[in-house]
């Protein structure tokens, strides 16, 4: 009795033992974050008066009677952008000309008092209704720089902006984002004045507390971005790009000459490839408008298909989201040649990755955590991003082979961390068996949410061997993918 007591006791301390998940690394993401990252590619979309004056930035003193897109269909553009594989929207509530596209009570220079409806409309709420319709997200950006507002610069204006961020963060339901950017005064209208405005952004806006009382408070699933985050940096330029070696992890460092890291006011040198071991989990954001410029200019043409797949790649495919500016001509719509650039770049992404061509290959690993099943290496090939392949701590540079019955042609790789465990892979390999040898078919670095590789050229084979080549701790990979191009 003792003996099979004992036999129990042992069992049971080798089971628990066995499945104890491997510890977590470094920062973590946070829900509101993973659901992010699971959003990968999303909109934002720029529409004022400036739109009807052909301008980048306006001034702030455009009359408001000018706002009249009489073809404003909110639902042709959400179409559009669900069309580009785009799974969200981030609405330009009110850009730098302080002109607010809602019926705000805080400012006079708003919707109501344009045509547009006849002065009854909300275009936040129009689109925040045709996006949930449609199945994508939503979110906001309220520029706090505001060339209209006659308080911009005083110590008056913070309540003001306060007020409408919470004006948005309760009447429009669950936001994914709360957009954020640096732009810090200058030069502008203020209610007549014209004149040049500036601000210290350091103490100016009192970023802490807003977010911590307002944002954080109200849309606990917005994911803050910003320079510094706190959710998602911003990438440190406007091409659409990621590092190479992209780290989702970030310590905000000040820029030269100050002493706070605040929007505008961040070191941006570090954005684009991020802090390995960073303090906080704020993964990067690219936005890149689809045209030139945010605003519409009837000039100006689209991104071809092609270089949004590129930078799909530069972007979703080094761990960070991919942000394309999207704009209304003055009729209120997206035009043709927008929605057919998107549509083809959707298409491709869509039936590029659909086809995992080496889900059904048999796999073998040198090691598999605890012999315990659950984190079996062919959990990187089964599609699902809640299972993964994790090795014992000893296992710091694991591979996996995987073979399959016949041979496959692809030109991509996919690769992804289970990131709810930190991002862990500073190294990995892919080969390709060659009937007498392997031969390296890729090299690279982090992985995080998700790595693809584009390969110059397809390559043909039966038998793969995944190699991760460096990193600090055990490993803990969920998918792995090998797809071909379809263009
Ligand atoms: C920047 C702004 O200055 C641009 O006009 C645009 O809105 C872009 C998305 O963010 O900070």
């Amino acid at each position: 009795m003792i003996k099979q007591i004992a036999a129990l006791f042992l069992l049971t301390a080798f089971t628990s033992f066995a499945q104890t998940p491997p510890k977590p690394y470094g920062a973590l993401p946070a829900p509101r974050q993973i659901a992010w990252h699971e959003t990968e590619v999303y909109g934002i979309m720029h529409f004022t008066p400036t739109t009807f004056e052909n301008k980048e930035w306006g001034y702030g003193d455009a009359d408001p009677k000018l706002f009249n897109p009489k073809d404003f269909n909110a639902e042709q553009i959400v179409l559009a952008a669900k069309a580009g594989g785009l799974r969200g929207i981030v609405f330009v509530a009110k850009h730098h000309d302080g002109f607010a596209l809602w019926p705000t009570k805080t400012t006079e220079y708003n919707i109501s008092k344009s045509p547009f409806r006849d002065g009854k409309g909300d275009m936040v709420k129009e689109v925040a209704d045709a996006a949930r319709k449609h199945g994508l997200k939503f979110g906001v950006y309220c520029s706090p720089w505001d060339r209209n507002n006659a308080k911009y610069g005083t110590s008056e204006y913070l309540a003001i902006y306060r007020e409408q961020l919470r004006e948005l963060y309760t009447n429009y339901g669950p936001l994914f984002m709360s957009w954020h950017d640096g732009a810090n005064g200058g030069d502008g209208y203020y209610g007549g004045a014209r004149e040049k405005r500036s601000i210290d952004n350091t103490t100016y806006y009192q970023w802490d507390s807003t977010w911590t009382n307002l944002t954080r408070k109200l849309q606990p699933t917005a994911n803050i971005f910003s320079d510094v985050g706190w959710d998602v940096r911003w990438v440190g330029n406007e091409d659409g790009e990621a590092a190479e070696t992209s780290w989702a992890t970030l310590t905000p460092v000040p820029s030269k000459g100050t002493n706070v890291a605040v929007p505008g006011q961040a070191n941006a040198d570090e954005n684009p490839g991020g802090t390995r071991n960073g303090k906080m989990w704020v993964p990067a954001e690219c936005d890149v408008p689809l045209r030139k410029g945010w605003f519409y200019h009837p000039d100006q043409k689209p991104k071809t298909p092609d270089y949004l797949f590129e930078l799909y790649f530069k972007s979703v495919g080094r761990g960070a989201g991919l942000d394309l500016g999207l704009a209304p001509d003055t009729r209120g719509q997206l035009h043709d040649d927008d929605v057919a650039a998107l549509k083809t770049f959707g298409d491709r992404v869509k039936n590029t990755f659909a086809t995992n061509l080496i889900a059904r290959a048999s796999s073998k690993a040198v090691n598999v955590r605890g012999y315990n099943s659950i984190y079996s290496a062919k959990n990187i090939l089964d599609g699902k991003s809640e299972s993964y392949w994790a090795t014992d701590e000893d296992f710091k540079t694991p591979e996996v082979t995987m073979e399959l019955s016949a041979p496959i042609t692809f030109d991509v790789i996919s690769l992804q961390e289970y990131i709810k465990l930190g991002q862990r892979i500073e190294g990995f390999a892919v080969d390709v068996w060659e009937g007498s040898d392997w031969k390296e078919i890729h090299k690279g670095t982090s992985v995080g949410a998700k790595r693809l590789v584009k390969l110059p050229a397809p390559v043909t084979g039966q038998k793969f061997r995944l190699r991760i080549t460096k990193s600090p701790v055990s490993v803990a990979i969920s998918e792995f993918g090998l797809y071909k191009d379809a263009k």
